[in-house]
């Protein structure tokens, strides 16, 4: 028996449930509650909003907008919809597309975060969709710091059927990074994906390291790394926005990728971060298979988020 593979929206607002259970029960208690939206109201969905992680400044200003807006009766849809478009009107213009193979060759793609925000995962994801679609890709261990990160994305490359590049434990990332650049370049590779460390025992000890990287690759080519996405774990809330914020002040984050947002009922987080970055948001990883990673769209998001269909795409 074949079971039917659910398409991307649906994956998506499986992924996104925990978040959009929570909201839209509450929201759709105030509204039965409340005929009309009264001051009552309004401070009830600022509240759930709150505890949906979206942080009191968009809480407000979402429950400002709903606010201003009439509904003939405790009509749930009208609501969510309202919701939807409110939530999709605070991502406007933090979305973009990664798209690797439209680019330069090779296309140097380096993966930075703290440990287990899911950076081998995301680069194991991505290395699996990009072979599937007949790119040459090489994938490098840059987290040389544990035996355990390099087996881990071993395996990941074998499975995306990936070219791997490792060194023993302790080595020199900035070197490796280096070698990798040179061998794709010599060897032909539409795409490098380019593994971190990620302790912050000692923050400044590990930003230098990444400058490094990204230096001695320049060496090699001026242009690269062509994309460096930071990735966030979106369970850990708001500890989340300080990692932006202590990553992105390096000027050379390109991309955020959100990743675990199936693993929480508090989604509302990545948008404040999404708003907070300079960056904008490319990916977000619902789920743990190879499919759970997907191109971050703002409407499909924000209508997921409320228990919404999509709008014709
Ligand atoms: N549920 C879920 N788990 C994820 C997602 N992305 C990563 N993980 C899990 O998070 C854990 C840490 O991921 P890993 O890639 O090793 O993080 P790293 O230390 O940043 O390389 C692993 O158990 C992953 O399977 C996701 O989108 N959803
Ligand atoms: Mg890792």
């Amino acid at each position: 028996m074949t079971e039917k593979k659910p398409g991307w929206f649906s994956r998506l607002t499986q992924g996104l449930s925990k978040t959009s259970q929570q909201l839209t029960e509450q929201v759709t208690s105030v509204f039965v509650a409340n005929k009309t939206l009264d001051a009552a109201a309004v401070e009830a969905l600022e509240d759930m909003l709150i505890e949906s992680d979206f942080g009191p400044h968009i809480a407000a200003s979402i429950a400002g907008k709903m606010a201003a807006k009439k509904f003939a009766s405790t009509d749930d849809h009208a609501v969510k919809e309202a919701l939807a478009e409110a939530i999709a009107e605070e991502l406007k213009g933090r979305e973009d597309s990664f798209d690797p193979l439209s680019g330069p060759k090779p296309y140097i793609v380096l993966f930075v975060g703290v440990n287990g925000s899911g950076k081998t995962t995301t680069l194991g994801k991505i290395a699996a969709s990009l072979t599937a679609k007949g790119a040459k890709v090489l994938i490098v261990a840059g987290d040389t710091f544990r035996a355990a990160a390099v087996e881990q994305l071993k395996v990941w490359a074998e499975r995306a059927k990936a070219d791997f590049m490792g060194r023993k434990t302790g080595a020199d990332a900035a070197g490796l990074a280096y070698d990798a650049t040179l061998r794709a370049k010599e060897e032909g590779y539409d795409v490098v994906l380019i593994d971190t460390a990620g302790r912050l025992q000692n923050k400044q000890q590990l930003m230098d390291e990444l400058l490094k990287i990204v230096r001695v690759i320049k060496k090699v080519d001026a242009d690269a790394p062509h994309e460096t996405l930071l990735v966030l774990d979106a369970t850990v809330g708001r500890n989340a926005l300080s990692q932006e914020q202590i990553f992105g002040r390096q000027a050379f984050v390109s991309g955020l990728v959100m990743t675990k947002l199936d693993g929480t009922a508090r989604g509302g987080i990545l948008v404040p971060i999404a708003k907070a970055s300079d960056a904008p948001i490319k990916l977000i990883g619902v789920g743990e298979d190879i499919d759970d990673l997907q191109p971050f769209r703002a409407n499909a998001f924000a209508r997921s988020m409320v228990g919404l269909e999509p709008l014709g795409e």
